[in-house]
C-alpha cells in the first residue's frame, strides 16, 4: 500500500516529525511560516492529510478546493477557529485537534502574565536595563499582591480550570462566566452575565474559543464596566478583544494593565497596542514548551494513525 502523503505547514519538534516519517510520506513546508490561500489550496489537491497551525486560514473556499485529495485536517493545536468546520463537515473532511496536552503550559502563561502585570516585572526589567534604577526604596515600583484578589475566568474549560488551580495556590478567589454551570464549583462562583463578572473581577482572564460568537466579547462597553484597578489577561484568541478599544482604555486609565499572548491578526500586532501603557505583549507562547510541542505532535500522529487505519480518530471535531 502506498504511504499517505502528509503535509506539515511548519517545522515540528524532531521527535514528532520522526514518528510521522516512519509511517507516512512526509513533507514539511520549507518556509516555516503561514501558508497563503493558494498554497493551502494546492496542498488540498496534493496531500491525503494536512496538518496546519492556528495561523493557516482554512475558509470554505480552501476546503472546497476542486480536485481535493485531503481527507483529514489534523490540526496542530487545540483551537480550530481558523478552520471552517461547517464547510469541512459538509465536504466530508475529518478535522481533529490536540486537546489536553497544552492545558498546563497555557495556564502557566496566564499566571505568568498576571504576575508580570500585577508585580510590574516588565517595567522593572526595562528600567534596570536602561540604567535608570536608582536603588531600593520603600515606594519603588509597587505592584499588587495576587492574594485575596478575585480572578474572573471567561470560559471554564480545561485551561481556565488549570489557571484557577494555580491562582488558588496564590490565594486568589475564583469566579467564572460560561454557558454552563460547573457542578463541582460553588454556585456563587458562576456568573451568567459577563458584564457582571467584569464589574467585580480584579483580574479578568480569557479562556473562551475564537469564532463569530466570541468575537469582540471584550469591547469598549465591557472594558468600561471593569474597575480602574483591574487587569485583563488573554491567552485564548486575539479575536475576543477589540484591540483598539483596549489600547484606548489603558491610555485613559480605564483599567490598570493588560497581559496578552494572542492577537487578532497574528503575527501582526495592532499598532495601538504598542503605544498603550501598562501592557505586556508575548508572541503566542501559550504552548511553547519542548514537552508540550512534542506531545501536540504525538497527538496529531495518534489521530492520523487511527484515521488511516480506518478507525475513529480520538480528537475529532468535524
Ligand atoms: C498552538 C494554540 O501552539 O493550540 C492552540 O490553540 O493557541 C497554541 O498554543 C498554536 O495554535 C499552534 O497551532
Amino acid at each position: 500500500m502506498t504511504r499517505p502523503r502528509i503535509l506539515l505547514t511548519r517545522r515540528w519538534p524532531e521527535a514528532a516529525e520522526a514518528r510521522l516519517a516512519e509511517r507516512y510520506d512526509l513533507t514539511v513546508s520549507p518556509d516555516n511560516k503561514p501558508l497563503g490561500a493558494d498554497a493551502l489550496a494546492a496542498a488540498m489537491r496534493d496531500y491525503d492529510a494536512l496538518c496546519p497551525s492556528a495561523s493557516d486560514r482554512l475558509p470554505r473556499a480552501v476546503i472546497e478546493t476542486p480536485g481535493r485529495r485531503v481527507r483529514i485536517i489534523a490540526n496542530y493545536g487545540v483551537g480550530y477557529d481558523h478552520i471552517d468546520i461547517d464547510a469541512a463537515r459538509e465536504a466530508g473532511v475529518v478535522v481533529t485537534n490536540t486537546p489536553g496536552v497544552l492545558t498546563d503550559a497555557t495556564a502557566d502563561i496566564a499566571v505568568m502574565l498576571m504576575l508580570m502585570t500585577m508585580r510590574r516585572a516588565l517595567e522593572g526589567e526595562r528600567e534596570l536595563r536602561a540604567g535608570a534604577w536608582r536603588g531600593w526604596r520603600p515606594t519603588h515600583l509597587l505592584g499588587h499582591s495576587l492574594e485575596g484578589k478575585l480572578l474572573g475566568l471567561v470560559g471554564f474549560g480545561r485551561i481556565a480550570r488549570a489557571t484557577a488551580k494555580r491562582a488558588e495556590a496564590f490565594g486568589m478567589r475564583i469566579a467564572y462566566h460560561s454557558r454552563h454551570v460547573a457542578e463541582d464549583m460553588p454556585a456563587e462562583a458562576y456568573h451568567a452575565s459577563l458584564a457582571e463578572l467584569a464589574a467585580k473581577a480584579d483580574v479578568l482572564s480569557l479562556h473562551a474559543p475564537g469564532g463569530t460568537e466570541t468575537r469582540h466579547m471584550i469591547d469598549a462597553a465591557l472594558l468600561a464596566r471593569m474597575p480602574a484597578h483591574a487587569v485583563l489577561i488573554n491567552t485564548a484568541r486575539g479575536s475576543l478583544v477589540d484591540e483598539p478599544a483596549l489600547a484606548a482604555t489603558l491610555t485613559d486609565g480605564g483599567i490598570a494593565a493588560a497581559g496578552l499572548d494572542v492577537y487578532a491578526e497574528e503575527p501582526k500586532v495592532h499598532p495601538a497596542l504598542f503605544d498603550a501603557p501598562n501592557i505586556v505583549l508575548l508572541p503566542h507562547l501559550g504552548s511553547a514548551t519542548v514537552e508540550t510541542r512534542i506531545a501536540m505532535g504525538m497527538k496529531v500522529a495518534d489521530n492520523l494513525d487511527r484515521f488511516f487505519a480506518g478507525e475513529a480518530p480520538p480528537d475529532r471535531v468535524a
